[in-house]
Order: C-alpha cells, then sequence, then structure tokens
C-alpha cells in the first residue's frame, strides 16, 4: 500500500492590498493590488503555499481573482482531495484531465505542491527544478505613475539606492506623439546609458506599431514588448522582421505550445514567461526550453504577484538554463505591505533566491487575517 501523505484539504483566500503608488498600464490604472493566496495542507502535517494573481481584475487577461478562487474550491480542491502529495506531476496530470484552461489556478496549486514537497524533502523548490543556476536574479523596475518627471525622479532615486538600473515604460494609452514625447523625455532626464524598454500591452495596431517603433528605435529603447494585439501574430512577425530593436511577446505566448507557434512564425526575438499564464513552474521550464531550442531570448515575466508568487517565479528563473534578458520580479516592491512573515530581498540590482526548503517563504496570519477581503465574515465566525 502506498504510504505518501496525501492533500489532505486546499482553500483560497482573496487579499487586497495598496500599492505604493498608482501604476498606469494601457488598459488599466492599478491602485490596489488583489492575491488569490493559497494553502494546502497534507495528511504529514506539512502546509504549501502559492499565490496566483492578475492585474486589474478582467482587465488584463480572462481570468480574474474571483475566478482563480472559485475554480480552485468548487473544481480543484475537490479533484485533488486524499491525492498523492508527492507526486506532483501526477496530481496536475489529474488536474489537466478535469479542468480545462484555468491556469492561474493550476499554477497556484502546483507551487503550493512544490513548496510541501520541498519542505518534505528538506530541499528549495529551485533544487526540485533541477537546480539552481544563478542565485539571484537582475530585476528591472516599471515606471508607471503617469508623469514623466515622477518617474525620472523614481529611476534617479532608485538606481542610487541600487535597487534598479534597467527602467520599463508602460505607453499604449495615449496618442502615439504623446507617448513618444512620454519616451523622449524620460530618455532625456536619464542619459543615453540607461536601459529602457517599453510595454504597448497590446495597444497598437500594426501602421500605429511601424511608426511608434521607428521613433522608440530612434530614441534608444533596447526592447519593444507587446506592440500588437495578442492573437495577431502575423503582425508581430511583421514588426519582428523589419525592426532592428528586439520585438518581445508577452501576451501573446502562455505555455509551451504558444512558444512552438511563434517560434515557427520567427514572431518575437524574446518571450516574456510568466509562471501563472503557463500554468505552473514546470509548463514554464517547457516554455524556456522551447525557446532555447528555437533561438528565442528568454525575460522573467510577471503579473505583479506579491512575495509569494514572485518567489515562486524566482525559483524557476533560476532554473532556466539561460535568462538572457533577466526579469521584472519586482511585485513585492509595489506593494506597501504583504502577507509574509519576511519579505523578498533586494539587493545590487538583483532579487535573492531563497535557499532554504520549500518556497523559503512563510505567510503572516496576523496579516493574512487583516488583508483578507472576507475578514468581516471570518471575525464573525470566531467569534460567534
Ligand atoms: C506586463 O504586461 O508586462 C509587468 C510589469 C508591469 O509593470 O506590468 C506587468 C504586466
Ligand atoms: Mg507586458
Amino acid at each position: 500500500m502506498n504510504s505518501n501523505p496525501t492533500v489532505h484539504s486546499i482553500d483560497a483566500v482573496l487579499v487586497d492590498l495598496p500599492t505604493i503608488r498608482a501604476h498606469k498600464l494601457a488598459m488599466t490604472t492599478m491602485m490596489r493590488q488583489t492575491l488569490v493566496i493559497v494553502r494546502l495542507t497534507c495528511s504529514d502535517g506539512i502546509t504549501g503555499i502559492g499565490e496566483a494573481t492578475t492585474i486589474g481584475g478582467l482587465a488584463y487577461g480572462d481570468q480574474s481573482p474571483e475566478s482563480i478562487k472559485s475554480a480552485i474550491d468548487v473544481y480543484i480542491a475537490p479533484l485533488l482531495a486524499g491525492q498523492d502529495a508527492t507526486r506532483v506531476n501526477v496530481a496536475m496530470k489529474r488536474l489537466a484531465a478535469s479542468v480545462q484552461g484555468n491556469s492561474f489556478a493550476k499554477s497556484a496549486v502546483e507551487v503550493a505542491l512544490l513548496d510541501a514537497q520541498g519542505q518534505r524533502l528538506g530541499l528549495p523548490v529551485h533544487a526540485l527544478l533541477g537546480g539552481a543556476v544563478r542565485n539571484a536574479l537582475p530585476v528591472l523596475w516599471t515606471l508607471a505613475s503617469g508623469d514623466a518627471s515622477r518617474d525620472v525622479d523614481e529611476a534617479l532615486a532608485l538606481m542610487e539606492a541600487r535597487r534598479h538600473k534597467v527602467f520599463k515604460l508602460k505607453i499604449g494609452s495615449h496618442p502615439l506623439a504623446d507617448d513618444i514625447a512620454h519616451v523622449q523625455a524620460i530618455r532625456r532626464g536619464l542619459g543615453d546609458d540607461v536601459m529602457l524598454t517599453v510595454d504597448v500591452n497590446q495597444a497598437w495596431d500594426e501602421p500605429t506599431a511601424m511608426r511608434g517603433i521607428a521613433a522608440l528605435e530612434a530614441a534608444g529603447v533596447g526592447l519593444i514588448e507587446q506592440p500588437v494585439a495578442r492573437r495577431n501574430r502575423r503582425a508581430l512577425a511583421r514588426l519582428a522582421a523589419r525592426f532592428d530593436v528586439a520585438i518581445m511577446a508577452d501576451e501573446a505566448v502562455h505555455d509551451a505550445i504558444d512558444a512552438v507557434d511563434l517560434a515557427k512564425d520567427c514572431a518575437a526575438d524574446v518571450y516574456a514567461l510568466k509562471i501563472s499564464q503557463a500554468g505552473g513552474l514546470w509548463p514554464t521550464l517547457r516554455a524556456a526550453a522551447v525557446a532555447d531550442a528555437a533561438g528565442v531570448g528568454i525575460y522573467g515575466g510577471t503579473l505583479l504577484e506579491g512575495s509569494v508568487g514572485s518567489i515562486a517565479a524566482a525559483h524557476v528563473f533560476a532554473a532556466c538554463p539561460t535568462l538572457a534578458w533577466g526579469t521584472e520580479l519586482f511585485g513585492p516592491l509595489l506593494l506597501e505591505d504583504d502577507v509574509v512573515v519576511q519579505r523578498p530581498e533586494y539587493r545590487d540590482f538583483e532579487l535573492q533566491v531563497p535557499q532554504t526548503p520549500g518556497l523559503g517563504v512563510q505567510l503572516d496570519a496576523d496579516k493574512l487575517a487583516f488583508y483578507r477581503r472576507d475578514r468581516a465574515s471570518q471575525s464573525v465566525a470566531v467569534t460567534a
């Protein structure tokens, strides 16, 4: 008889946290972030944690925090209850057979299983993925206050503090001329030596992208992220073929199958990989393997996760054999507070990858109780 520990219960908690400032993207302006925190308890008493987080409810993608929680509560938790907690691949195969899509929920649950297994074996999650190739990850910062002079001041302070030296600008919500003027103002404020990238978040049609990318190249921008609609793969390919500046697919590349399709069309020079869009850490590694095989650069993307989700991503990007374009795992730094005991460590322009068993992140029970969306009903339940 198999005596391995089994999954006892899984719960998903919505947590609303304020951001340190407004964060303006083409499709939404964020004033707060909602995390879905997952706790997976096993029959041996070990609890693994995971997180699924998106941007702006349904503004960024087709899975909202509420739909992620409901997918876990109603469908995923019952499917995994009583299953072997140590065989992560078997558990995820079981989910794949009965749950279509829902990559965010699957990612959070896979991370929680890996966290539990790492704690059980006394190994960091990256060791379960084959081992870290690097112990710290370069992290850029997104300038997205909506105000160019404030953005310049913010970047100068962050360089001075040795926290970030590469900056991504969010454009696409204004007329092209205004967006280009915004990028040029930041370039003037920071000088020619600072690496700037832009993220258009799908906002342009192809003719606008033709003009926009030419102007951004002239302004010395080093990378253009998702200039056209996610599904307009042929336009992305034409742009990648036409311009020298690197073109990065983000919303267009979720998993290994997207990575194959984009590579077949030579549609992008770089892929932004995100654990939630891929459906977990192993699926992210599979997409990265396709990128490597196709000669496409890899960039560690974020959906502005908090500490749990960002550290889960850090484990997988630490284990990727190549990571030519660094990462943007700065999500925890955009939050005023978080629900963990110790927030991730950023030093010398890099995020330090935990070396302790599991994810190396512990939830803070008091903060979780304070920030959870349903705290009113929870305190009634406790005092009743
Ligand atoms: C995105 O599309 O890249 C990542 C950094 C940021 O500021 O927004 C996200 C989403
Ligand atoms: Mg992007």
